[in-house]
């Protein structure tokens, strides 16, 4: 649903943030959320005038915004105090939510948990808000194998802060990364043939098939604990890292999916985005494959940090988590083509196809490399 000028001025006026609104513009290619940057005009006085980062949370994928936001308080609250520790600056290196103008809440909202940390319009749609970090730097791709190191560095970091975090999270996204589900959704979305897409992607659906028991395989040790569960962030694709003028990671944003699960999720889908050569939706399959050289040094810049602190299990399934994620997200793009686009946002009719098309490719190179990458990562545990 499109919200006007106006009504987007009504629900920042909800939140407390300093100074006034001045402009509201729609913000980034979000699969999910819808996002918008607020400026505001200068204080008299001191001359700031912070921006913010506007989100109508999407509660079809999200069936709890308090308890998301409950989650991300938790962990931003652990990270500002791991930060300041560290002599950092809170303000720009951890997510900063804001919280709603005590005034316009009502008796509900101030019993909910993190009901000061959003806010539901009259047509049911929640919305949250945070700090523009100023100066930050985002990229669709990693343009350099520095860049990748930075990124491996930083998502290191952050698991490193969350290490000793051990209160119970809530799980936003039932079995997020949960293969034994989603191929449980699988079947039903290929019973049910909404769109009536099966028969066209009949190939599509058989490079699912024979990958399903390895993948189960692999999840079975999540399930068992022999993966244990740290507090993760599960999409951790580089457009969510918002990086500062040199190239470090500033902060880790979009916290939505923060969840406890295996780390190696973090960690696969970092490469699944890093690694690309192409991009995540390209038509072109022959600019798709994953770089040897990114995967290297994502991985040298993530066990810079967490060499010492993974278990053997962990470092024995880095490499085939990274395969492990981007077959997950084939069948993801590929069972919202069959169910006829419900999930993701789309741009032309066949972009989830066209994306599951270019994951599979990816996919395909990891196989190929999948020797040596189990080789890189031997030789930078040494
Ligand atoms: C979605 O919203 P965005 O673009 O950060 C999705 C991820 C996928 C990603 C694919 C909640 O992330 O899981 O990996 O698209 N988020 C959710 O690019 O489903
Ligand atoms: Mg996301």
């Amino acid at each position: 649903m499109m919200y006007t000028e106006a009504e987007l001025f009504e629900i920042i006026a909800e939140f407390d943030i300093e100074g006034r609104a001045e402009t509201i513009k729609a913000l980034g290619p979000g699969f999910i959320n819808d996002t918008f940057i607020v400026s505001t005009s200068p204080d008299m006085t001191s001359g700031k005038a912070p921006r913010y980062i506007l989100q109508r949370k999407n509660h079809n994928v999200f069936p709890d915004i308090p308890g998301m936001m409950s989650n991300i308080r938790m962990i931003t609250d652990h990270l500002r105090r791991k930060v300041t520790a560290a002599g950092g600056d809170p303000d720009r290196e951890v997510l900063k939510v804001i919280r709603r103008k005590a005034d316009s809440m009502n008796e509900e909202e101030k019993s909910m948990t993190a009901g000061d940390l959003c806010y539901r319009d009259s047509n049911g749609n929640w919305w949250a808000v945070c700090l523009f970090i100023e100066g930050s730097v985002t990229y669709e791709k990693a343009d350099s194998p520095e860049l990748a190191y930075k990124g491996g560095e930083g998502i290191g970091r952050f698991q490193s802060m969350l290490a000793d975090f051990t209160t119970p999270l809530n799980e936003t996204i039932k079995g997020f990364h949960n293969i034994r589900l989603r191929l449980a959704q699988w079947d039903d979305a290929l019973r049910r043939d909404s769109a009536g897409r099966v028969r066209e992607v009949a190939e599509e659906i058989s490079r699912i098939e024979s990958r399903r028991e390895k993948m189960l395989d692999f999840w079975s040790l999540a399930e068992k604990g022999i993966l244990p569960a740290r507090v993760t962030h599960n999409d951790t694709k580089i457009s969510n890292i918002l990086f500062d003028k040199s190239g470090n990671v500033l902060c880790v944003i979009d916290l939505d999916t923060c969840m406890s699960s295996t780390s190696l999720n973090d960690f696969g889908d970092a490469i699944r985005s890093y690694a690309n050569t192409g991009a995540e939706d390209d038509r072109d399959l022959d600019k798709v494959s994953m770089s040897m050289e990114m995967f290297r040094a994502y991985t040298s810049g993530y066990l810079s940090q967490r060499k010492n602190t993974l278990t053997d299990e962990e470092a024995a399934h880095l490499a085939f988590s990274a395969l492990y994620i981007t077959y997950e997200q084939v069948l993801r793009f590929l069972m919202d083509y069959i169910d006829g686009d419900t999930y993701y946002k789309t741009a032309y009719p066949e972009h989830n196809l066209v994306r599951a098309r270019a994951q599979n490719k990816l996919l395909l190179s990891m196989e190929e490399q999948f020797d040596e990458m189990k080789a890189v990562v031997d030789e930078l545990m040494k």
